[in-house]
């Protein structure tokens, strides 16, 4: 069982959105813990502060050093701290690989600052790593949180249905996943592939390993790694020159060049 710890001025937030989906039920089947400290409890003075305005004068309030050091102790002496993660805009980069990578770690304790950030001693005091989820600024590190957590939980051993797996999720293969469709067969005049229904299993597994490329060099050409093969470029770059533009619609590939995709050809 992998165990998380958030420090949190707002457990509440934690607690709650973990329960839902998939996620909910790895905690239910006990293949994640999550447990969240409030680092209000860490405090002595009779007002519980946490925060205080920056020395040097400046926007915002700073999270003081101290009752996050004592959160932090009281899990080093019940031995479950774990891998100690400080979550920041100023961090380095979250994505599915390092999903994967935490989801191998026992226990791991995410610390969420508020206001403007936490007192630069308690970073270099703890050793934390900073890690952060994206290039935008959120008001606190509890939505980071929640997507480490929701990102790496993927991972875990019998987290995801039978015959799932976080491996063949889009980015694990560095290719985006193909569009799905369901009943009905047509809506609002748009029909869904025709080599779907064929029933050709082999062929139909091809199809949709070429549709993945060529979602991904028409959405994020920026993914396409070297692990595809030029032979699979041919195989893509065939299926999308047969195509009608009714099929190339219904798959969002109308935006996509012939010009683009003969270069696979060469
Ligand atoms: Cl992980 N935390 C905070 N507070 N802001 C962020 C972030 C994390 N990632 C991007 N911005």
């Amino acid at each position: 069982m992998t165990q998380i710890n958030v420090i949190t001025l707002f457990p509440e937030m934690i607690e709650n959105a973990t329960q839902y989906g998939l996620l909910g039920q790895c905690l239910r089947n006990q293949l994640l813990s999550v447990t969240t400290l409030n680092p209000r409890t860490f405090t002595s003075d009779v007002h519980k502060t946490v925060d205080d305005r920056p020395f040097g004068g400046g926007d915002g309030m700073v999270m003081l050093a101290e009752p996050l050091k004592k959160a932090v102790l009281d899990l080093r002496a019940k031995d479950q701290l774990g891998r100690l993660v400080y979550l920041s805009p100023q961090g380095r980069a979250w994505n599915n690989q390092r999903a994967e990578e935490f989801s191998k770690e026992r226990k791991i304790t995410l610390v969420c600052g508020r206001y403007g950030g936490v007192d630069q001693r308690w970073i270099n005091w703890s050793g934390a790593e900073e890690v952060s989820i994206g290039d935008y600024v959120l008001n606190g590190g509890e939505l980071g949180a929640l997507v480490m957590i929701e990102s790496l939980s993927r991972f875990l051993p019998g987290a995801l249905g039978h015959d799932q797996s976080a491996h063949h999720d889009s980015f694990h293969l560095g290719v985006l996943e193909e569009p799905q469709f369901t009943r009905p067969r047509d809506f609002e005049g748009e029909v869904a592939p025709e080599i779907l229904f064929g029933g050709h299993h082999a062929k139909i597994q091809d199809w949709k390993a070429s549709v993945r490329l060529l979602v991904t060099l028409a959405k994020r050409p920026d993914l396409m790694t070297s692990q595809v093969t030029p032979e699979q470029k041919r195989k893509a770059a065939g299926i999308f020159l047969l195509m009608t533009s009714a099929e190339k619609a219904v798959l969002g590939l109308s935006h996509l060049s012939e010009e683009e995709v003969l270069k696979w050809k060469a």
